[in-house]
């Protein structure tokens, strides 16, 4: 068994989700190399410790600089603020480390550019975690689609809906609440939520080529935790777009942060001539499939219970009929990640992938402040 060795940038929420990934990998997936928790990184050592001790990694750093160039480091997780993506990446690429990064990859396309350029000149394997691509209901919707089950799409219809910034005295920025500070964030519902849906949906049914936008922010102005200041609000608070895919089918999305009483309601459904799948995250073991086969008297969707030695990642867990839950979809992300090393065959997305689905975001956001229709330039 080989080590890698890991160091992490942030200790938030992501760096939780992803340090359950390292801990639990060899226990679940046949691969020969073992995350050992090395050092996490932030620039408050008490935190910093707090969280090291938690979860079990060896030291603390403070500055990032330094972990990225530290000879026992082999990967570098970045859970940062989107805003030090793209520093910590280039840093990490030319110290030729491996890099998993947070999504979105960057605040736009532009900043994201020159860390696909730094990867690709270091050789080094990276990837984004898009981890909704590994839950397995949605991994299943994938092969059905690929299989040529659903024929011709027509329609790829999402949403991401959540509610917790309704109340106008939620302040903006700070270690809580980057997300938002259009600074630190880039921008809202569009980069954080929608370029989750994009990710999938790209994957699913190809590349999306034109948009067109509304975006609104409903709450103007908020306090900034780091001035101390009732600033403007930078963000989109909700976002919806209807687009073009290559393949000639259309695409409707809509994120908000504003849905009263949903917290996480993810869908999304695909029709094709030959059938249709739907997903929703609050059921997440389940994919429905309805398979076309001319109308008859037992016409009917299927609830696939998505539990079976046969289902994608499911032959590592349990035994048919139990269900495993949001965390295992970084661990099935990270064992990707290996098996792709070990494979010579790159897990996706990486970052030129992950790229892509910024260049949705850019144009998503563009369209909506111009009104116009707007080109992707999505390349895939
Ligand atoms: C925001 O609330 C958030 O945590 C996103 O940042 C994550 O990417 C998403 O998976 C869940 O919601």
């Amino acid at each position: 068994m080989k080590e890698l060795r890991i160091g992490m940038v942030g200790y938030g929420f992501m760096g939780r989700a992803h340090s359950n990934a390292y801990k639990r990998l060899t226990d679940f997936f046949p691969v020969r190399h073992k995350p050992v928790l090395k050092a996490v990184c932030a620039r408050d050592a008490a935190k910093a410790k707090a969280f090291a001790d938690n979860w079990g990694y060896e030291r603390v750093e403070t500055d990032w600089r330094k972990l990225v160039s530290a000879g026992d480091i082999d990967a570098v997780d970045i859970c940062t603020p989107n805003d030090l993506h793209q520093e910590i990446a280039i840093a990490a690429a030319k110290a030729g480390k491996m890099i998993l990064c947070e999504k979105p990859l960057a605040r736009t396309a532009a900043e994201a550019e020159p860390m696909v350029k730094a990867v690709e000149e270091a050789k080094v394997p990276n990837m984004v975690w898009y981890n909704y691509r590994r839950v397995p209901a949605i991994s299943l919707a994938k092969q059905l689609i690929d299989e040529g089950r659903l024929g011709r799409t027509f329609h790829f219809r999402a949403n991401f809906l959540q509610d917790w910034t309704i109340a106008p005295d939620v302040p903006q920025g700070g270690a809580a609440l980057w997300r938002l500070d259009a600074k630190a964030a880039g921008s809202g519902v569009t980069g954080d939520l929608l370029a989750h849906n994009i990710d999938t949906a790209m994957w699913l049914n190809g590349p999306i080529t034109r948009v067109t936008a509304k975006t609104e922010t409903f709450v103007k102005e908020r306090m900034h935790n780091l001035t101390g200041k009732v600033e403007p609000v930078g963000i989109d608070d909700a976002c919806l777009f209807i687009c073009e895919f290559a393949n000639g089918s259309l695409g409707l999305f809509e994120s908000t942060r504003y849905a009263r009483g949903h917290k996480a309601l993810k869908t999304f459904e695909v029709n094709g001539a030959g059938g249709s799948v739907r997903f929703d995250l609050e059921e997440m073991e389940y994919l429905d499939y309805f398979e076309y086969k001319g109308e008859s008297h037992v016409r009917g969707w299927r609830r696939i219970h998505v539990t079976n030695g046969e289902h994608p990642y499911m032959n590592r867990y349990w035994v048919p009929g139990l269900v495993i839950g949001y965390e295992h979809s970084f661990l099935n992300a990270l064992a990707d990640f290996v098996t792709g090393l070990e494979t010579g065959t790159p897990a996706q997305p990486d970052f030129r992938n992950a790229l892509q689905t910024q260049k949705v975001c850019d144009a998503v956001l563009e369209s909506a402040r111009t009104g116009a229709w707007v080109a992707t330039g999505v390349a895939l």
